[in-house]
């Protein structure tokens, strides 16, 4: 029996159809196969297709139950005849790699050696070893001429295979490699993962987080393409390739975005799964098969599909075999069964996968069990892979998926794909040392037995071809070089509008930054870089206008007449549109920002991106790749809308943010601020550009932008400096104050408002001040604290919080619409000073004046604050402080918010 297309639609779709069809398998079949093997035959392939379309479409006119089918045969998509020969030299290749294998296990097992515990994996790059060293031989751009190159995502944990080729190459010292995983000692190391932060000269894309490389990926292959039709990145034939587990692919984040990629036609998109069958614990999908589920996963999101499963050896018997049975075997063998027969050898592959029918047994009978044994998986055929790369760089119109076979600790002897194999850190010695033999290791045995690192000469014939197939593709990669770039800054003036005030009309905050982003998209130098980003909030947050002024991206342009299109805000697609308008998922909108601000490194374009979401589906929802993105050394903003739990009226306990300031604070490249007026702002944000971009510091910004309207007074003199390090005097007392009052975002005017009560009614003076960022305030004291301890001889330091609170007497009240733990991060630096009034708890739907009166943040509270304290501490009457709690409607008595 001929092989059958695997790209034709061949199974019916109901079983009792099939039944039926197996028993009347006659005459009648026979005849319609052999006319279609004739067409085919004298009119190709192609002409084979269109029948089975017309007839298709015939039969569905016909009212026939049609097949749909996304799952193909289970064997190689490119067929055997259509495979071009291997363009390298296959043996000094698996020379290569063979050393590659070797050091990339040997860092591993003498570091778990000598300091047991450290860590590391051996099994995965195994797997992966060909699917990386066909593409570094033959695929992988470095450059194509002055541009950048082909971006890749490898999969974290095979890292030690990507720092045993640079070791080979030269790159990467004997010294540096022998202490990977030990970055603290005085020479230095190797991280454990691709970390940019810890190797920034090497790693671009931290990726070790299951899935967020995958979605990374797709959203960068996308971006590419915006800065393309922008005309700010030249086109060339530039690739994403995302080196992916298959374990991996159950993370939500690897393949929910997948439509994207169809719907872009990313054909600069590329995905390899190592489809080893095997994770952590054991099998992916023992009981079936991910290969399949994936394929149809992929196929039917609209990617381009190639399974690489057999090697070369299988191509034989696949063609010896009359029966068909093999073909039926590889269908019914589920992957449990597949990793099995690695782990178990060549008589179990006998018994277990040929033996179950006769005809199988016969074919194999001139073959040993050895033979049996190391008949190859697809992944580990350089033939196979090259011809699935090379389908896949040439393919138009659609991204691609290779789903590779592969064995999990492919070559670790006793290791090979047992469940415990990702787990391992050392070989026992006899396991080096047949290692060493398999592949051919030049070493002695003894120095194997030690898992003695090895590099043959600088003028072997290995690293000669190494180095010449590098240089080919235009130098090393992975590596790591931001171009210096030119970059000038919008001066301050830019911004006059946003510091004179809103003379008197109520704003927003966040009606100020939209407008500070106009304003900023208007800069004839900067504006072209600013990409707004906005997961389908742009109206909440009143950003039509921005859509009418720069348009959305949309790589088609607009195919419809839209209905607004008469209304001076209507809904404005272009090609070049500047804004990306992601639709519901602030997943793919923070994969849009890590490619946009990181974009100055990769592409060595200074693109500033604004991601302006919804604050409570910022740091809680996506928090892993915001920390991925400070690893990657990103810069741009981050803009938290509909901010605070109290200024966020009428939404309820899902939508009101109290803590994404707390959770802002870990990341240690975030900046965050709370900003009260757009002043302030518009400082931050013209600070924070020329900072990252100009200084090129690598860090991001976190910025607040709340809902609720009020006059925005015009900036004080003198403030920037204070708004930029957390904290100003905004209103001194009119007498001699006894307690301070802070505030922070719209509760700065509760501040106010207390500050006048206190004054009026109970002769009680107190100063104001705005709080932009106590996580600022903490880092700076936090630093100075750290320089005082480390210098006891020396004189003191005084903190930015101290030095700013110089004179300022009293108590401190700090309203926030955050939880008490944001002001409370100064509170070792103001002992028994700090009283902080917030948030925590769950929200409520109401509106503001009963929000902040359950949470005991309103101005009133802060009254009742300020004067519980002076009673305390002496200096207001106690019981008169308590009778003020009834004035000011404050009951004493009602449960605690922070457990309501
Ligand atoms: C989000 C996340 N969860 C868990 C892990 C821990 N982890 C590291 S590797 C791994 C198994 C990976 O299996 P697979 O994706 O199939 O890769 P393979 O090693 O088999 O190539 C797990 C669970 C992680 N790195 N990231
Ligand atoms: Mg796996």
């Amino acid at each position: 029996m001929a092989l059958p297309n695997p790209t034709v639609l061949e199974f019916p779709a109901r079983p009792e159809i099939v039944d039926e069809m197996d028993k009347r398998h006659d005459a009648e079949v026979e005849e319609w196969l052999e006319a279609f093997d004739q067409v085919v035959e004298d009119e190709g392939k192609q002409r084979g297709t269109g029948l089975l379309e017309a007839l298709v479409r015939h039969a569905r006119q016909s009212g026939v139950e049609v097949p749909v089918k996304l799952v193909t045969p289970y064997v190689n998509t490119i067929p055997t005849e259509e495979e071009v020969p291997y363009p390298g030299d296959r043996a000094l290749e698996r020379r290569i790699k063979s050393l590659i294998r070797w050091n990339a296990m040997a860092m591993v097992h003498r570091q778990n050696k000598t300091d047991g515990g450290i860590g590391g994996h051996i099994s995965t790059y195994s797997s992966l070893a060909t699917l990386l060293e066909v593409g570094f031989n033959h695929f992988f751009h470095a450059s194509y001429g002055d541009q950048p190159g082909d971006l890749i995502y490898f999969q974290g944990h095979s890292s030690t295979g990507v720092y045993a080729r640079a070791f080979l190459e030269g790159r990467l010292s004997l010294e540096r490699v022998e202490n990977y995983r030990h970055e603290l000692r005085e020479t230095p190391g190797l991280s454990s993962y691709p970390h940019p932060w810890l190797m920034p000269d090497f790693w671009s894309f931290p990726t070790v987080s299951m899935g967020l490389g995958p979605l990374n990926a797709l959203y960068q292959a996308r971006f590419m393409r915006y800065l393309e039709h922008r005309g700010l990145l030249e086109k060339t034939d530039r690739k994403v390739w995302a080196f992916i587990g298959d374990g991996e692919t159950d993370e939500p984040e690897s393949m929910g975005s997948l439509t994207l990629g169809a719907r872009e036609k990313l054909d600069n998109l590329i995905f390899v799964v190592n489809c080893n069958l095997q994770r952590l614990d054991g099998p992916v999908r023992g009981n079936g098969k991910i290969v399949n589920e994936l394929e149809a996963a992929f196929r039917g999101a609209g990617w381009n599909v190639i399974k690489v499963l057999w090697g070369s050896d299988w191509d034989r018997l696949l063609k010896k075999d009359k029966s068909g049975l093999l073909m039926k075997r590889f269908e019914e063998v589920v992957d449990g069964e597949l990793q099995s027969y690695k782990a178990k050898g060549g008589a179990y592959i006998r018994k277990e996968f040929f033996g179950k029918y006769p005809e199988l047994l016969k074919l194999v009978e001139d073959m040993s069990d050895e033979e049996l044994h190391y008949l190859n998986r697809g992944g580990h055929d350089p033939q196979k892979v090259f011809n699935a790369y090379k389908r896949a760089v040439e393919h138009k119109g659609q991204p691609t998926v290779i789903l590779a076979q592969t064995v999990k600790g492919y070559g670790l002897g006793s290791a090979e794909a047992r469940n415990a194999t990702h787990q391992e850190k050392k070989l026992a010695d006899q396991a080096l040392t047949a290692f060493r033999s398999r592949f051919d290791i030049p070493i002695p045995v003894e120095a194997a037995k030690k898992g003695a690192l090895y590099r043959p000469p600088d003028d072997s014939p290995e690293i000669i071809y190494m180095l010449e197939r590098r240089r080919a593709l235009g130098g090393f990669t992975p590596q790591r070089h931001p171009k210096k770039i030119e970059f000038k800054t919008p001066p301050m003036a830019e911004f006059a509008e946003s510091l004179a005030g809103s003379k008197g009309r109520a704003v927003s905050t966040t009606m100020g930054y939209v407008s500070v982003l106009r304003q900023l998209m208007k800069d004839p130098d900067v504006g072209k870089y600013i990409v707004p980003i906005i997961p389908d909030e742009g109206r909440t947050f009143g950003m039509e206008s921005i859509i009418r002024q720069v348009g959305i991206y949309a790589s088609q342009g607009q195919l419809y007449r839209p209905h607004d299109v008469d209304m001076l805000l209507y809904y404005r697609e272009e090609k070049d549109g500047q804004i990306l308008e992601e639709g519901i998922t602030e997943a793919g909108s923070m994969a849009s920002m890590t490619a946009a601000g990181t974009a100055y490194s990769n592409y060595g374009v200074p693109t500033i991106p604004f991601f302006t979401y919804y604050s409570m589906f910022g740091f809680q929802r996506v928090g892993d790749m915001i920390w991925a993105f400070a690893d990657a050394r990103g810069r741009g903003f981050l803009v938290g809308g509909t901010a605070g739990r109290t200024t966020l009226a009428g939404e309820g306990l899902q939508h009101q943010d109290g803590h994404s300031l707390v959770l802002a604070s870990t990341v240690p490249t975030c900046h965050a601020y709370d900003p009260a007026y757009v002043y302030e702002i518009a400082v931050i944000v013209q600070d924070g550009i020329r900072r990252m971009f100009q200084q090129n510091e690598d860090r991001f910004y976190y910025i607040t932008a709340y809902n609720e309207d009020y006059p925005m007074p015009e900036m004080p003199m003198g403030v920037e400096d204070g708004i930029l390090r957390g904290i100003y005097k905004l209103r001194p007392a009119e007498k001699k104050a006894v307690i301070q009052l802070f505030g922070s975002g719209p509760m700065l005017n509760e501040a106010l408002k207390a500050q006048e009560i206190l004054a009026e009614k109970y002769g009680v003076h107190a100063e104001v001040w705005s709080v932009t960022s106590y996580n600022e305030l903490r880092r700076d004291a936090l630093a100075i604290e750290r320089w005082n301890r480390l210098h006891p001889t020396e004189p003191e330091k005084r903190s930015y919080i101290l030095q700013a609170l110089d004179g300022a007497e009293g108590a401190i009240i700090a309203a926030t619409d955050f939880m008490k733990i944001v002001p409370d991060q100064l509170a070792p630096w103001l002992p028994g000073r700090l009283v902080s009034l917030g948030t925590d708890g769950f929200g409520r739907s109401d509106n503001r004046q009963h929000l902040r009166q359950h949470f005991e943040v309103n101005a009133e509270s802060i009254v009742g604050a300020a004067l519980s304290r002076l009673a305390r501490e002496g200096k207001f009457d106690p019981k008169r402080a308590q009778a003020a709690f009834g004035e000011l409607g404050i009951d004493a008595e009602k449960i605690d918010p922070a457990i309501a």
